[in-house]
């Protein structure tokens, strides 16, 4: 019976650990995501690799300046990193022109997207830090923004909702709309960045924020004419959060999925295009290891029995 009570101790731990506290979308800090990410206002914590961790049951992928080579915009490789609350390894971003990316430096850099679930199972919230604000950026092609959220609900490669961050004729902002069609970027890097919804109607609309963080030592407030470089551009953060029915997911966890086969979330900037960021949850990730604890410990339990 000792370790009975020992199994449902352990399970209790694991419900703790593994739920996150309800993110507040509003309020203009990042720091809900987690202490350490409040270290991302922090000119000299803002290139720490701890800086990027945030707390358990957030699911992250961090992708900021460029691990894959150095040149005139990047002369560290910056932070690559993904996991899940403080588990996480370091990553090699792919790029799928070959070139480095981000292609012309910081203000096309999309650095980071967090996920999470809360504990009654009702809202998703997104965390994107990027580097183009909410005003656009003036380029050749245009006044451009980062595209829209992408969001694969049972993870099988098709992303059937996405999050309009920008408004656009016809479409909402914060609107979440189920998804006819995804158009590339400008530059036909990213395969999802402007969605064309199913049917003139939301899904929902999200409770969202868009605004700046500290960035570097010499952050340049004109987003038209920056100075090129990791440090002179100001960095924003996308903050979202929406009920999970909007997107076929009611009574699922992130790492269930609607399908069990967990769920993927996708940015991208809209212009160089190759900068884009995937946020996969995995099945069940969290629960393998210490499920197979318990199932190591009553196997002991039984075996001492006889
Ligand atoms: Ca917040
Ligand atoms: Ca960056
Ligand atoms: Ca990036
Ligand atoms: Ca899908």
């Amino acid at each position: 019976m000792k370790a009975y009570n020992l199994v449902i101790w352990i399970t209790v731990l694991i419900v703790i650990t593994m739920t996150a506290s309800a993110i507040n979308v509003g309020d203009g800090d990042i720091s809900d995501w987690g202490t350490n990410l409040g270290n991302l206002y922090d000119a000299n914590k803002w290139n720490l690799e701890g800086s990027w961790v945030p707390k358990a049951g957030v699911y992250f992928v961090v992708e900021n300046d460029n691990s894959t080579c150095q040149n005139s915009y990047y002369t560290s490789p910056g932070i690559h990193i993904k996991g899940a609350g403080s588990s996480y390894t370091s990553w090699t971003e792919q790029s799928p022109t070959g070139s480095c990316q981000p292609i012309g430096g910081e203000p096309w850099d999309v650095e980071a997207l967090y996920v999470t679930d809360d504990n009654n199972n009702q809202n998703i919230s997104i965390l994107a830090i990027v580097s183009i604000g909410p005003e656009g950026w003036n380029t050749t092609a245009g006044k451009l923004y980062i595209c829209d959220i992408a969001i694969d609900p049972d993870n099988d490669g098709t992303y059937e909702y996405g999050v309009i961050i920008h408004p656009r004729p016809g479409l909402q902002q914060w609107g979440v709309y189920e998804v006819a069609s995804w158009s590339p970027d400008f530059q036909g890097h990213s395969q999802f960045c402007y969605l064309t919804p199913s049917k003139n109607d939301p899904e929902g609309v999200a409770k969202g924020d868009y605004f700046e963080l500290i960035d570097g030592l010499n952050p340049v407030k004109d987003p038209v004419n920056p100075a090129p470089g990791k440090d002179s551009i100001p960095n924003w953060a996308v903050e979202v959060t929406f009920y999970k029915s909007f997107v076929g997911m009611q009574g699922f966890s992130i790492s269930q999925g609607s399908n069990n086969h967990g769920s993927k979330y996708y940015l991208s900037e809209a212009y160089c295009g190759n900068d884009a960021i995937t946020n996969e949850v995995p099945e069940f990730p969290l629960l393998l290891i210490p499920a197979g604890i318990i199932v190591g410990f009553f196997y002991y339990h039984q075996r001492k029995k006889k």
